[in-house]
């Protein structure tokens, strides 16, 4: 069927082959009736193709057709590999292909929303661009989100949903290599899975019913029905508010649920191996991804120790007061004084994440056990990098009346849970879990400012499509 290769697989071992790609026509370049070059991107890599009026080989007016093609065109180029003296810019690959046959499989409208190559620059180039008086129109956010299709062909795009995918199969190899079984709940639910407000409620044939909040009920409740550990990769839903950097709609959550046999270190120690593992196989083999990402949105590389460093919220706070932030010592932590923390523990432990743990009982949800020594403070912890909160988890509360205690005193009607509750009531063994927001892993690993850069088709309160 012919020589197809890969963009991104073109190097100088492939001199004078004959080479068939397909990609898209990034930018077109007509140089005289002679003369064009086509720079073809495919997921990310470009090359540049040559088109020269030569006889018997390549017509004008196939030169003239070339010329003509719009942006962003899908097309098939047949030629010959070759290896210029200098450095080609603009194009990944350091290769050549003197175009012999080029079609174009299906054409892009002559003129698009959303210039590619203009959405890839990074602001530093934008910067030098616009004082060296070129014409360049700057993407917004909004306008990258209206036309998320185009968006997503930049080489930092590419990337980050490349990374993302790692993040999640990381996340389940991890856990069926340790026993983990993953499991599938219910996402149209009779109320509140998390005791909060923001539920988006919904009809359910006749039945007032909302959209799971988080798997939280279900889990534990697979765990009552003798899984022993279990988890789930699937979409949560939050009616919130806020329009902020860090919240959506709609978001991917990673959820673990696991029996526990004394102690809820147990469950941040499988945190603890789990990220070590996550951050150490992105760094090995996604560095090329990496790489794309940084070149558009600079970071520096996450710092992170071998064994996770854990502090309690008590000494969190009392880092916090040490460097004149006034927090309350029985709430909960705002964005900021998390923020601010995060600098702290940087400076003195060299780590930019870590976990924090026995938070004030008051500021966690329900299903919480309470510390045995000082029921002011809970088996909980949350964990960060770079300063912002990726993971919720905990041990839960399994003695069925005490759990409708607690869920009574936080204004929780008993009657929505009963048959969470009632699990409960045949038997239920100690047990713990965690809930991660994948977004948020990604936006934070790869420092990147806005939970919509790695969400594909974000979900805000003001959005709703694409
Ligand atoms: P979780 O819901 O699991 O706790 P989260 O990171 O969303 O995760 P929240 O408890 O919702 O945490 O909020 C934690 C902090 O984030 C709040 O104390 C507040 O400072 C800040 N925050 C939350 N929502 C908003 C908002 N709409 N605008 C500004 N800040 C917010
Ligand atoms: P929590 O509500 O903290 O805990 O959520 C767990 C993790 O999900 C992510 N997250 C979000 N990501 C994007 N947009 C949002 N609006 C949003 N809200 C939360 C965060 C957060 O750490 N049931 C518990 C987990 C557990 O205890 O097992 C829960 O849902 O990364």
């Amino acid at each position: 069927i012919g020589n197809w290769m890969e963009v991104g697989a073109l190097s100088e071992a492939l001199k004078d082959q004959r080479v068939l790609v397909r990609g898209r026509a990034q930018t077109i370049r007509s140089v005289s009736k002679n003369m064009a070059f086509v720079v073809v991107r495919e997921r990310g890599y470009t090359v540049q193709c040559v088109v020269t009026a030569t006889p018997d080989v390549v017509s004008r007016p196939m030169v003239k057709y070339v010329s003509g093609l719009s942006r962003e065109s899908i097309v098939d180029v047949e030629g010959i590999v070759s290896v210029p003296k200098d450095a080609i810019k603009g194009a990944t690959q350091q290769v050549e292909i003197q175009v012999r046959k080029l079609y174009c499989v299906n054409k892009a409208l002559p003129s698009l929303p959303i210039n590619v190559e203009d959405a890839a620059r990074s602001e530093v180039e934008i910067e030098k661009a616009l004082q060296a008086g070129e014409q360049l129109v700057r993407v917004n956010q909004d306008t990258r989100l209206n036309f998320r299709v185009l968006d997503m062909r930049t080489p930092a795009n590419q990337a980050i949903f490349r990374i993302q995918c790692q993040v999640g199969t990381i996340f389940r190899q991890f856990l069926l290599s340790e026993g983990f079984v993953e499991i599938h709940t219910p996402k149209l639910i009779a109320g509140s899975s998390e005791g909060g407000a923001a539920v988006f409620r919904l009809d359910y044939k006749g039945q007032p019913a909302c959209l799971a909040q988080s798997p939280q009920l279900h889990k534990q409740m697979a765990i009552c029905g003798d899984f022993g550990r279990v988890f789930e990769i699937g979409p949560v839903f939050r009616a919130e508010d806020s329009y902020t950097h860090r919240h959506l709609c709609e978001f991917t959550g990673l959820d673990v649920e696991m029996e526990i046999k004394q102690h809820y270190f147990e469950v941040m120690n499988i945190v603890d191996r789990l990220f070590v593992a996550m951050f150490d196989s992105l760094n090995k083999n996604f560095e090329k991804e990496l790489e794309a990402v940084r070149t558009q949105y600079p970071f520096e590389p996450l710092k992170y120790l071998r064994n996770t460093l854990r502090l309690t919220f008590e000494e969190g706070i009392q880092m916090l007061k040490d460097a004149g932030v006034e927090v309350d010592p029985l709430g909960d932590l705002n964005t900021e004084s998390e923020r601010k923390l995060g600098q702290l523990v940087l400076e003195k432990y060299g780590t930019e994440f870590y976990i924090l743990h026995r938070y004030p009982l008051a500021v966690r949800p329900f299903y919480t056990m309470p510390c045995y020594d000082n029921p002011a403070y809970s088996n909980s912890f949350d964990v960060f990098i770079r300063g912002e909160e990726i993971i919720s988890g905990a041990q839960r509360v399994h003695v069925p009346e005490f759990l409708a205690e607690c869920a009574e005193a936080c204004g929780i009607d008993v009657k929505t849970i009963s048959t969470y509750i009632d699990s409960f009531r045949y038997g239920a063994p100690p047990h713990g879990g965690f809930g991660v927001g994948l977004e948020r892993v990604v936006m934070l690993f790869c420092g990147l400012n806005n939970i919509r850069k790695t969400s594909l088709f974000p979900r805000d309160p003001l959005r709703l499509a694409p």
